[in-house]
């Protein structure tokens, strides 16, 4: 299919209310402001920037205890399903701008829900530094977006589980996580428990990023709905400082690139979230720049192929 039959739907989600650090609101902005959208443009795709959803401001309060602002992360996730859900039901490509990763939960339930509607296999690439696979019980911080993965399991507290008709949006096998390198206790026996599919930088570094996303892509076939969901801390810090919990020793700009190009070369990604892009603690929106360059190369661009 040619670009110009692809309708890519940019979805702006402007919250922060799963983390602890402020910025990642101003994400999706810093985006356009980067050139998002006339990128995707260029590449032939017809693209319809649906602008910010709207949703409940992040509280100045902290929690007592617990999870931090519940209440408010199930409203902006209501609100990125239904989102989602529309730009599926038109057949688009939905692209989330973030927001931080606790939107996940709404984005990758819509997607879960279409997916089986439609007998597609769902297979969900998860580029983070983290492995966001914490509880209510585990969680060192009570932030959300430390927990979306452990929802979309099925594991997370009731109100943000069974979203997509099932109660788990996700099996464990269904999900390959890449550029781990930060991962709490109890997170690494729920991975082990749940049998989770981590590609962690050592794997990175003693395979490659060639090898390891060959792996990681191993299954996804003409019957698959790839998703995506691109925590901007899995880049090194040095290449993107702009986020609120970055983790030293990432992959490189490079070998993200290769990472991108490969899941391109695909032909299967069906959506994307980009999320936990911090403009606060950028510099000159450096890190909005290459996450719109890698996310070019994710939808296709390269050197030589026109
Ligand atoms: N694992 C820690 C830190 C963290 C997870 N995701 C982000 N930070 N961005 C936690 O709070 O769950
Ligand atoms: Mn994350
Ligand atoms: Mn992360």
């Amino acid at each position: 299919m040619s670009n110009a039959n692809v309708t890519l739907e940019l979805i702006g989600a402007p919250t922060d209310v799963g983390a602890s650090v402020r910025g990642a609101g101003m994400g999706p902005d810093a985006l356009r402001v980067a050139g998002l959208p006339e990128a995707l443009a260029r590449q032939g795709y017809a693209v319809v920037d649906r602008g910010n959803l709207a949703g409940p401001a992040t509280p100045w309060t902290q929690p007592p205890s617990g999870l931090r602002h519940l209440d408010e992360v199930i409203a902006w996730n209501r609100s990125v399903y239904q989102a989602i859900d529309t730009a599926l039901g038109a057949g688009h490509v939905p692209l989330m701008m973030g927001g931080d990763h606790c939107l996940a939960i709404g984005s990758i339930s819509a997607v879960a829900w279409h997916a089986r509607k439609r007998g597609k296999k769902l297979r969900v690439l998860w580029l983070d530094a983290h492995s966001d696979v914490n509880t209510e019980a585990t969680s060192p911080s009570g932030n959300l977006h430390g927990m979306p993965v452990s929802c979309l399991l099925g594991h997370g507290p009731a109100v943000l589980t069974g979203w997509s008709g099932e109660r788990a949006a996700l099996q464990h096998d269904a999900i390959r996580f890449i550029g781990i390198r930060s991962v709490d206790g109890d997170e690494k026996e729920a991975i082990r428990t749940l049998g989770l599919n981590v590609f962690d930088m050592r794997h990175i570094d003693e395979h490659g990023m060639r090898t390891t996303m060959t792996e990681a892509l191993q299954d996804v076939d003409e019957d698959t709905h790839l998703h995506v969901s691109f925590d901007l801390d899995c880049l090194d810090p040095a290449d993107a400082p702009g986020v609120g919990t970055g983790v030293r020793g990432g992959p490189t700009y490079r070998e993200m690139q290769l990472c991108m190009e490969m899941i391109a070369d695909t032909g299967r990604l069906g959506s994307l979230d980009v999320v936990e892009l911090n403009p606060a603690l950028d510099v000159r929106n450096q890190t909005a720049e290459v996450a719109v360059e890698l996310i070019e190369s994710l939808f296709g661009k390269s050197t030589l192929v026109r």
